[in-house]
């Protein structure tokens, strides 16, 4: 008897090929200062170990946001009349929920686009919300905001353009502006650029947020290791990394590392081996911090003004509204 089906089954899973992925982490690991981005960090288990930061008790951009969303949507949407939620990066569905139902309560939800790397992670949230709002169309786009919107063609305007949990502050100030000139490009008249910043405060406070107690920071930023591993092969052992997070007091940034504790070889397939000489490390993540003047000045590069900034400058974290300039 052939057994075909034991012997496919047998067989090694072929890895999706991602030769994007390959290049970006090669380009990354060959600079002076190893570097890796960020979006890396968010497989499943990643994903997982940022909704638990989000419930740390250190860390205060989540919570802080929420309850300014909470506070401040339903008179912004009463003044706007938005039709259409446009959500960059649309990770955390709650914050949505804030949004729509100050829509709902307006009688005008109409469009719901989120915009996330994660296919899987949309489709499930777009099932979810149709459920939940009926009479709202939902419609995902897949892109990697970095790159691209991917927005629908027609859209009942005014539109409302978010960008919460201040993600913003992992681009670097070139790639942040070239962002926000990409969400001016495609405003209509009377639409508005609501964003979420975390700001400059006391910086200890900002180190306790990425040096938890409970080391969860720690865990999601050695998941980048196994999300490589998994991803092109490779075969970093996380053990051997440290995770390290600082303030930047010149470029107002936490800065994430992982420090390899001895000097080590890491194997990637299809790359030359990567070198690690003790103490040295790949930086994973910023995370800037901002205050009015700093996101004025991103704002104008982009084409953009301040229109309103309704939080009270004390709070640890704020909402700004833009428009175009
Ligand atoms: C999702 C980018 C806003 O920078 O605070 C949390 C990610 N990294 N702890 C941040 C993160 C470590 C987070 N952002």
């Amino acid at each position: 008897m052939p057994n075909l089906v034991r012997t496919r089954a047998t067989q090694p899973v072929e890895r999706v090929p991602n030769p994007g992925m390959l290049a970006e982490v090669v380009a990354g690991l060959s600079a002076p200062q190893k570097e890796l981005p960020p979006k890396y960090f968010y497989d499943q288990r990643g994903s997982e170990l940022f909704e638990a930061i989000t419930r740390l008790p250190e860390y205060y951009p989540t919570r802080t946001e929420r309850a300014l969303l909470a506070g401040w949507m339903p008179e912004l949407m009463a003044q706007l009349g938005t039709r259409t939620l446009v959500e960059l990066g649309a990770g955390n569905s709650e914050k949505s929920r804030i949004i729509l139902d100050a829509m709902r309560a307006t009688g005008l939800a109409e469009l719901y686009v989120p915009i996330d790397v994660s296919a899987t992670f949309l489709s499930q949230t777009a099932v979810q919300l149709r459920r939940e709002y009926p009479g709202l169309t939902v419609e995902p786009a897949v892109a990697d905001i970095s790159v691209e919107l991917k927005l629908p063609r027609l859209m009942p305007r005014p539109a409302l353009f978010a960008f919460l949990g201040s993600t913003i502050g992992n681009f670097y100030p070139p790639a942040a502006i070239r962002l926000l000139a990409r969400v001016r490009a495609a405003m209509a008249p009377g639409d508005r650029f609501l964003m979420g910043v975390d700001l400059r405060k006391d910086i200890p406070r900002i180190e306790a947020a990425y040096n938890d107690s409970q080391g969860v920071t720690a865990a999601f930023n050695r998941n980048m290791l196994l999300v490589l591993n998994h991803e092109l092969g490779a075969d970093f052992d996380p053990d051997a990394f440290e995770h390290l997070a600082f303030y930047d007091q010149v470029w107002h940034r936490i800065e994430m590392h992982l420090v390899a504790k001895r000097a080590q070889v890491v194997m990637i397939p299809g790359a030359e081996a990567v070198t690690f000489r003790e103490g040295e490390s790949i930086r994973t993540e910023i995370s800037c911090k901002y205050d009015r003047a700093s996101v004025s000045s991103l704002f104008a590069a982009a084409g953009l003004r301040i229109e309103a900034w309704p939080t009270d400058p004390t709070t640890p974290f704020g909402l700004v509204v833009g428009v175009p300039a």
